[in-house]
């Protein structure tokens, strides 16, 4: 199935969005990396703080919310007949227009050095209104993307009575319902609180219910950028390897228990946070290891996938199967890659979960390390092996085996980076560096000159992601405008067998039901007793 040109044209339009965000990251990243390893110093106009959220906000929010948006999209419109309804592609223009524009306004913020913030733009650091009215039109826009992809799989559902979902078109579905959810903290916190606070029409601001509402979102957040990374891997990547989809209940069930349990884990993020009694924590934590499951269960199918392919291609023995997968296709190498890193990725992410063990990496280079295996190694390895074909099918191209070799050799020079920068970002935090910080070396203390060394690995790690960054920029100029004409296979795997789809899992109204339960039960109260028993007058912190 060829997408139709208009449903190709709105998929791209954010594919190209992302990668020009993902580009301009890239030299925000690198700068910061060589400023706090010591390398270069940059100047007060543009100084590492500024850099710094330019670097996250362009990575973490704008290329992973652009590219999956564009992604999902197609992959409703490929699993649904090729198009899209009118009304869910002006829908989606919409959203895409929203986005732009609040992007622009963020960008000129904080490049302006009005919006120093970082990513998770924590209160009381106070950024200019218009960056937050940014962010806002960047989650609303993103919300309109949402609604086309609901739109176009209801009117498929309506002439298609009594067949689920095809597996991709509800995996897109329930990674917008799971943002939905998510963004309603975020949306609260910037409307009623930052917004008012940054115009100066209210005073103060409670900063511990704005973190409560922020972690709200932040959690799921990750969520939001690793389901299309897992829809990748359940749905594409088994028919690149010349394999089936290992069960096609399983996929839906992982996805189903992401959207109920991703949202009450909010204070493994606020472990260390005052004004929340440890026994909600605890709760927290506990909930956290149950949303490890169906990351458990995702890793368990592509073992099987991996295997049932290996052994239908000849492969025998124990590990026979392995040698037969196609190591030499960058379209599944380069998501392999990612996964690989997930491993130690989510071993991390247990870690910090666990209560007692992130009070010795909290707030250290340890987290940043996390986060650079699992949304920068395993999310945008994906995203990139995504690219490899993506992109040609929607422009009618055809990924050449040149391009296919530059994708190789990205990865390995992406890898090579993170392992460098990461591996030591890790190291470093057990030994207690500080994350978000410019240069220092703390007055030629000599704990602090010891971590010299593998800061500056760090910074070797950084311009090596900088390198793969540029090969996979290029890469995705060459595949949209130059690359030669052809038919490039959006691929689809088939179930290994027909299994059938409980009817319970596209009641939506029951299981948004069931996520917003569990979601009163760990929030409620501890939100009416933060709003409740804020200090009032204590500077910077009173109710809104
Ligand atoms: Fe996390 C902090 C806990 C997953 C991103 N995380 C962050 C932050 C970010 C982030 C951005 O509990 C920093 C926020 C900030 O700025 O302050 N995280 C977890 C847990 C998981 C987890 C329990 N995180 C992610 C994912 C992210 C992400 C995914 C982005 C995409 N994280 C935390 C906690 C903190 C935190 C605390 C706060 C720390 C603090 O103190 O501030 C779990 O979801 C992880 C489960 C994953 C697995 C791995 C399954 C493996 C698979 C691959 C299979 C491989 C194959 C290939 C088949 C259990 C599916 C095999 C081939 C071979 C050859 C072997």
């Amino acid at each position: 199935v060829q997408l139709d040109r208009p449903a190709a044209r709105l998929s791209l339009a954010h594919v190209l969005v992302a990668f020009l965000a993902f580009g301009i990251a890239a030299i925000f990243g690198m700068l910061q990396g060589l400023d706090r390893g010591g390398v270069i110093t940059l100047p007060k106009w543009l100084n590492y703080y500024q850099v710094l959220t330019a670097h996250g906000v362009y990575m973490a929010l704008l290329f992973t919310t652009f590219f999956i948006i564009g992604f999902l999209f197609s992959g409703v419109a490929r699993t649904t007949g090729g198009s899209l309804p009118a009304p869910a592609r002006r829908l989606g223009w919409i959203g895409w227009w929203l986005m732009v524009i609040g992007t622009l306004m963020a960008t000129v913020e904080v490049l302006a050095g009005n919006a120093s913030v970082l990513y998770t733009f924590y209160a009381p650091m106070k950024a200019s209104p218009y960056f937050y009215i940014g962010a806002a039109l960047l989650v609303v826009g993103s919300w309109f993307g949402g609604y086309g992809m609901f739109v176009a799989t209801h009117i498929w559902k309506k002439k298609n009575r009594g067949k689920p979902t095809p597996l991709l078109a509800f995996m897109a579905v329930a990674t917008m319902a799971l943002w939905q959810i998510a963004t309603i903290g975020v949306a609260l916190e910037v409307l009623l609180q930052l917004i008012p606070w940054s115009f100066g029409w209210v005073p103060t601001i409670n900063v511990l219910l704005s973190r409560m509402l922020l972690w709200f979102f932040g959690h799921p957040l990750v969520y939001f950028w690793l389901l299309p990374a897992y829809a990748m891997w359940y749905v594409n990547i088994p028919r690149i390897i010349g394999g089936k989809v290992f069960s096609d209940t399983l996929a839906r069930t992982s996805f189903l228990l992401f959207i109920l349990l991703s949202t009450p884990v909010g204070f493994h993020h606020q472990l260390l946070d005052p004004g929340i009694p440890p026994q909600w924590k605890f709760f927290h934590v506990v909930l956290t290891l149950m949303v490890v499951v169906p990351s458990l269960m995702t890793a368990f199918s592509l073992f099987a996938t991996f295997e049932m392919a290996g052994r239908a291609k000849g492969g025998t023995g124990l590990f026979g199967w392995f040698k037969k997968l196609p190591w030499g296709d960058a379209r599944f190498m380069v998501p392999f890659m990612g996964m690989v890193a997930f491993i130690p990725g989510g071993a991390g992410g247990i870690v910090n979960a666990s209560y007692q063990l992130d009070e010795v990496v909290h707030n250290t280079i340890w987290v940043t390390g996390h986060f650079h295996l699992t949304v920068g190694t395993a999310v945008a390895m994906t995203f990139f092996g995504i690219a490899y074909w993506l992109i040609p099918h929607l422009t009618g191209r055809k990924l050449t085996p040149a391009a296919n070799r530059a994708g190789l050799i990205q990865a390995v020079v992406w890898g090579t980076g993170m392992l460098l920068m990461s591996g030591s970002m890790h190291y470093l935090g057990l030994l207690g560096v500080p994350r978000r910080t410019a240069y220092t070396t703390y007055m030629n203390d000599p704990t602090a000159l010891s971590w010299m060394p593998l800061q500056g690995v760090m910074a070797v790690g950084g311009v090596l992601l900088f390198i793969g960054a540029m090969i996979m920029v290029g890469n995705v100029i060459y595949l949209t405008w130059f690359a030669p004409k052809g038919f490039e296979e959006y691929p689809v795997g088939e179930p290994a067998q027909q299994e059938e789809v409980p009817r319970l899992y596209e009641r939506w109204p029951v299981i948004i039901s069931l996520a917003a339960v569990l979601i009163l039960v760990a929030y409620a109260y501890p939100l009416i007793d933060v709003i409740q028993n804020a200090p009032p007058g204590a500077p910077g912190i009173r109710t809104w």
